[in-house]
């Protein structure tokens, strides 16, 4: 069959966690409208009779301005070494960035083979989508617009993928769709809802830790820690009464049931670990850097 890994690669929020989940058809991976949503390095696997493509989600590149982000831009700068092909994604909405040009300078005509991916084509404007092609259409790379949201294209973009990937054994030969385990997506989920619910640096500075999973009949026990970074952040974290987290965590338990297939009760509770995101053992008890082997 046709295997191999491909890395996603791009700016952040281009719309690569959104486009490795359609292509996995399962969430894999979660998905906000704000940047520095992903922070791991998440594999996606797509089997078919003939065919597997891992799919590697990563973080999107940016500047690093504090120890986490210099964590995140390691994963994704190494994500593209060692893989099979590299899928730029491109949010043909905003238009071609002076990074993604550097991207695909840096990709084209490589080793390596490069796709270009020009995402959400289903809210972009006609001339800028042309515009990126038109910039793009003497690159060695293969170029498809697609939309994650509307599915468009995502046949075609497989298509080309497969194409691109070597005669080999399956990557995995388990049924998986990810390398995750459910204790991981579990935190994960919870912090989508509170990348969703609250604004500014809180989310950036939260992290989820999950110190109970527990599944007995047909019921999950769940438990997660919110560790933000200051007394400020905590109370409006909590809110009035405890509403806004209620409300976050009520979405979290929704998704929880749904990705488990069970019903799952919930605990929270939000603690303060000052400057967490600075302090390199913290960034390690709480997961981060340790995907990259
Ligand atoms: N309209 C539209 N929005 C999209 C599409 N793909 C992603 N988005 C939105 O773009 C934002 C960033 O998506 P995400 O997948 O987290 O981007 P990432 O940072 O590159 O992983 C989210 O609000 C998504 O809902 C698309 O095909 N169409
Ligand atoms: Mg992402």
């Amino acid at each position: 069959m046709r295997a191999g890994i491909v890395a996603v690669i791009g700016r952040a929020n281009a719309g690569k966690s959104t486009l490795v989940n359609v292509l996995v058809g399962e969430k894999v991976s979660i998905v906000s409208p704000k940047p520095q949503t992903t922070r791991d390095r998440i594999l996606g696997v797509l089997t078919e009779k003939d065919y597997q493509i891992v799919f590697e989600d990563t973080p999107g590149i940016y500047k690093a301005d504090n120890a986490l982000n210099a964590v995140m831009q390691k994963t994704a700068e190494r994500a593209a070494k060692d893989v099979d092909a590299v899928l730029l994604v491109v949010d043909a909405h905003a238009g071609l960035s002076e990074t993604d040009r550097r991207l695909v300078k840096k990709y084209a005509g490589k080793e390596i083979p490069l796709m270009v991916a020009l995402s959400k084509t289903d809210i972009s404007a006609e001339e800028t989508l042309i515009a990126a092609v038109r910039a793009l259409k003497d690159e060695k790379a293969e170029l498809v617009p697609v939309s994650a949201r509307k599915g468009t294209n995502v046949k075609e973009l497989k298509k080309v993928l497969v194409s691109l990937l070597p005669e080999r054994e399956p990557v995995f030969s388990q049924p998986v769709v990810s390398d995750k385990s459910e204790r991981f997506m579990l935190g994960e989920i919870m912090r989508e809802k509170i990348l969703l619910k609250f604004d500014k640096e809180i989310p950036h500075g939260v992290a989820v830790i999950v110190h109970t999973f527990k599944t007995e009949g047909g019921v999950a026990e769940v438990g997660v820690d919110i560790v933000c970074e200051k007394p400020n952040h905590k109370a409006i974290l909590i809110g009035k009464g405890g509403r806004a987290m209620k409300e976050a965590a009520s979405f979290a338990r929704e998704d929880m049931e749904k990705f488990l297939g069970r019903k799952v009760f919930l605990t929270t509770y939000v603690r303060v670990k000052e400057d967490w995101r600075n302090r390199p053992a913290l960034l390690g008890e709480y997961g981060y850097g340790k995907s990259e082997t």
